[in-house]
């Protein structure tokens, strides 16, 4: 804090403000060959960044030799995605320079604002998983904790989500078409990454028999490196984002053939390996080229991290002292064998020191309980791609398994839950439990989560070693998800407590007796509305729909999955509409509800749900009855950029996920954090937000996980809801016949078979109920301000535990055994 309080004191000196707008000037003609004099906004955009991130170039250099001088500890964050959104506001706000900057860009004619609206989100992940890498990136290096990011650099991040006639369509996000300012492409820079070949044994000199892997095609891996500025900037750090290359010997022989064209195809095709991110989640797809995906990441990154450990170290030895890697889900779980395999085949020791090393490198984080999502890969496939690695998960799984059956002598069923190779239905290798193995540590994402890793999903392990399962509960970042999205709302924590609950978010708690104030509920009224204004500005452009700020916002922003039970917020919705209809006299209180998610292309049911929503709104806004007392939309293309504009303005959060089924979430708290109550049920991290803003201040409903399990156990029969509730059998009605689909009576006949047919496995029918009364509370409630705003306030004021520098801290301290650097 000392630090930061310095630098924005003389902020102007260290990041030289006075030449900013010269520099803006230069960068527009000597970067990007453009006219200073044209009134471009891109070109400006564009000019801006480059002279944004040249101003840090030195602290980050500054940063890496603190590191290297000091022999710091490394944490190495590797994850398939990261969803950083725009780059240039967090800048700004992590170097304390948005007023200083706000005021250069004005005298250059333009607003900040519209300027940060030319830069393109970077999408490089699906959801909650990507962020929060992201999130974390930014607390590490904000607490001066040496860690590093490591990824995919991908062509073309997650879909642009489109919504034509009702319906989702995908087009692709070509985001870095013109070019990214934020990227430091390292094009001296590469390593080879090996696909495919053979495993070779051979005699080394000592007469031992070792093994090389051979004939193997190869693509090289360069590096691109984006500043990751920590706040106040006495630290920036970066994530490296690899890009594959074809090599230049790729395919000699079809060369030597004469077979020109051929061996270009090779080459050009070994570049796809980075062209796209995976648009699943919660969804394993096994595809090859995904599978490629991780092992380059894995391969590049631990050539990496070798390279710098072996700048300062001569014997492998000692890697865990100095590194430390955690593994975003089982996605870069090949890491464990492509370790072992460096330790044994290029640096030549035997397994036991090998493995002891490598499981005091590797901890792995859980983030799905769902079986669709757990990863397995064909044995088949993984021995094709990577015949090493499938040698020495074979040998791992051996040795791990010899030590089961010795504690737990003649439990063979006990033994075939735990291997790593699942033998029915083909073999396949379970990549959870191969991190679980190779890993010190494993944590779930919140506290009910990880108890369910425990007890459930994970326990034959957890019974196995009963210290390696733990819990570090989610978190985001305050400076991106309050202080940056939330310029008004923070201008007022600020004025009442001080500047300090950025960096340390416990401080909120200061605004608890501030709740009693009058004058302060009124300015956070105000602020809370200013919000609610831009976003309907917001909503009139992209979906040329006026709503009124005056109304009760209520929002679920979330990718689309059945379990996260955007149907159940439909149901109430068509629930309203009915009670209007009938009473159009009746005194209700008037909300607007809003919802945005992407669904992934090739999950059906989630596509047919955007659709009904979109019916659903279309009769409910069309309606001169309802006029004024309910709006409905659904916002296209939900990214982190919009985020940011939705969630400032929301009043009420749905999280309403069949409880058990959502490992934490994150914008459950980004919500909160912001002032909006909570709907939800006893799921993921909402039970911890509950014990910290009191039951009395969220909106809690449903059956409890534990319920959900018994229900299941029993049997569970949704028709029995059915036939007792008249009002949730008027709404199935409406949706099975046809009623939002006119032309097409047929159209949702899937949503209300999944409902009544089907089993109804995420339990809507059970909790229709209990969610209408909950949402009942919610109405009345909102019609005493006085009492919502309170409970707003409050809700804001008790969010201290879910920053990601909490998180972070207790990765730091209880797993990674790293502790900040000059402190
Ligand atoms: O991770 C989410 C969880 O659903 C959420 O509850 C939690 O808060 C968040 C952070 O811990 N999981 C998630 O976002 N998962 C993915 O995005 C994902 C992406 C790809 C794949 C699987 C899951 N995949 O198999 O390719």
């Amino acid at each position: 804090m000392s630090r930061v309080c310095k630098m924005s004191k003389n902020v102007r000196e260290v990041f030289r403000l006075d030449e900013l707008k010269d520099d803006i000037r230069r960068n527009m003609v000597a970067l990007l060959g453009n006219d200073p004099r044209s009134k471009r906004k891109f070109s400006y955009y564009n000019a801006l960044a480059y002279s944004v991130r040249e101003r840090l170039v030195d602290l980050w250099m500054r940063t890496q030799s603190d590191y290297y001088d000091s022999m710091a500890k490394r944490v190495y964050y590797l994850s398939m995605e990261f969803l950083p959104g725009r780059f240039l506001m967090n800048y700004l706000t992590n170097m304390g320079i948005v007023d200083e900057c706000r005021e250069i860009v004005a005298e250059l004619g333009f607003s900040l604002e519209e300027l940060e609206e030319e830069e393109w989100d970077a999408g490089l992940g699906n959801g909650g998983l990507g962020r929060l890498a992201s999130c974390y990136l930014d607390s590490m290096v904000s607490q001066n904790i040496p860690g590093y990011g490591y990824g995919i650099l991908y062509d073309y991040g997650i879909f642009y989500q489109s919504i034509v006639n009702g319906n989702q369509e995908e087009r692709c996000d070509n985001w870095r078409r013109h070019g990214c300012p934020w990227e430091i492409t390292r094009l001296d820079t590469l390593y080879e990454v090996k696909f495919y070949g053979r495993s070779e044994t051979y005699y080394d000199s000592d007469g031992n028999v070792r093994f090389r892997w051979v004939d193997t095609e190869n693509v090289m891996a360069m590096p691109c490196d984006i500043l990751i500025p920590g706040y106040g900037c006495s630290h920036v750090s970066n994530m490296r984002l690899w890009t594959a290359q074809s090599s230049r010997e790729f395919n000699l022989s079809d060369f030597n053939r004469g077979d020109y064209i051929g061996a270009m195809h090779g080459k050009v095709m070994s570049e796809n390996i980075t062209k796209v991110l995976y648009p699943n989640d919660q969804f394993l797809q096994g595809m090859e080229l995904r599978l490629k995906q991780q092992y380059f990441l894995v391969s590049a990154t631990f050539q990496d991290i070798l390279r710098r450990y072996l700048k300062q170290h001569t014997s492998l030895a000692a890697l865990p002292e100095a590194v430390a890697v955690q593994l975003n889900d089982t996605h870069p779980a090949i890491a464990i064998p492509e370790l072992m395999r460096l330790l044994m085949d290029v640096y030549g020791m035997g397994w036991d020191v090998a493995w002891d090393i490598c499981t005091r490198t590797f901890a792995y984080t859980n983030h799905t309980v769902l079986p669709e999502a757990l990863e397995t890969w064909p044995v088949d496939l993984l021995g094709r791609l990577l015949p090493r690695h499938m040698q020495i998960i074979y040998e791992i799984n051996r040795r791990f398994l010899e030590g089961v059956a010795a504690t737990f002598p003649g439990d063979t069923e006990r033994l075939s839950r735990m291997s790593v190779i699942q033998e029915e239905g083909g073999q396949r290798v379970r990549m959870a439990n191969l991190a679980i193995v190779g890993s010190h540590t494993v944590n779930g994402v919140a506290a009910l989560h990880s108890n369910i890793l425990q007890t459930g999903l994970f326990r034959d392990f957890h019974e196995y070693y009963p210290r390696k399962i733990r819990n570090v509960t989610n978190g985001v970042t305050p400076r991106r998800w309050l202080m940056q999205c939330n310029p008004a709302l923070s201008r007022l924590i600020t004025q009442s407590i001080g500047p300090e609950w950025c960096c340390n978010l416990e401080k909120l708690r200061e605004l608890v007796p501030l709740a009693e104030d009058s004058a302060f509920r009124d300015a956070w009224a105000r602020a809370k509305l200013e919000n609610k204004r831009l976003l309907s500005r917001y909503v009139l452009r992209k979906v040329q729909m006026g709503i009124n700020p005056n109304t009760l916002f209520d929002m679920q922003f979330k990718r689309m999955h059945e379990y996260k039970r955007q149907l159940l917020n439909v149901m109430h919705v068509i629930s309203l509409f009915n009670r209007i209809k009938d009473n159009p006299s009746a005194d209700i209180t008037p909300r607007t509800v809003l919802f945005g998610g992407k669904a992934a292309p090739g999950y059906y049911q989630a596509k047919l749900i955007i659709r009904l929503i979109n019916e659903v709104a279309r009769v409910v806004n069309a309606d001169a009855d309802v006029a004024g007392r309910l709006r409905v939309a659904f916002l296209p293309n939900y990214c982190i950029s919009q985020a940011e504009k939705v969630v400032p303005a929301a009043d009420l959060s749905e999280q309403i996920s069949t409880a058990g089924m959502e490992a934490s979430g994150t914008g459950n708290m980004k919500f909160a954090l912001n002032g909006a109550l909570t709907i939800g049920t006893l799921d993921g991290a909402n039970v911890e937000i509950m014990e910290e803003v009191g039951a009395e201040n969220i909106f809690i409903f449903g059956l409890k996980a534990h319920e959900v399990a018994e229900k299941r156990r029993s049997g569970y029969n949704p028709r029995e809801f059915y036939e007792n509730d008249a009002e949730l059998r008027r709404v199935m009605d409406m949706i099975g016949s046809g009623f939002f689909s006119p032309d097409e009576r047929g159209l949702f006949s899937p949503v209300y078979d999944s409902l009544m047919h089907h089993g109804d496995y995420y339990m809507l029918m059970a909790d229709y109920r209990p969610y209408m009364e909950a949402q009942a509370a919610v109405d009345a409630l909102y019609l005493d301000q006085d009492q919502w705003v309170r409970k707003s306030i409050l809700n804001a004021a008790n969010m201290g535990k879910f920053s990601s520098d909490r998180s972070v801290m207790e990765y730091a301290r209880g797993i990674w055994h790293v502790e900040p650097l000059g402190k």
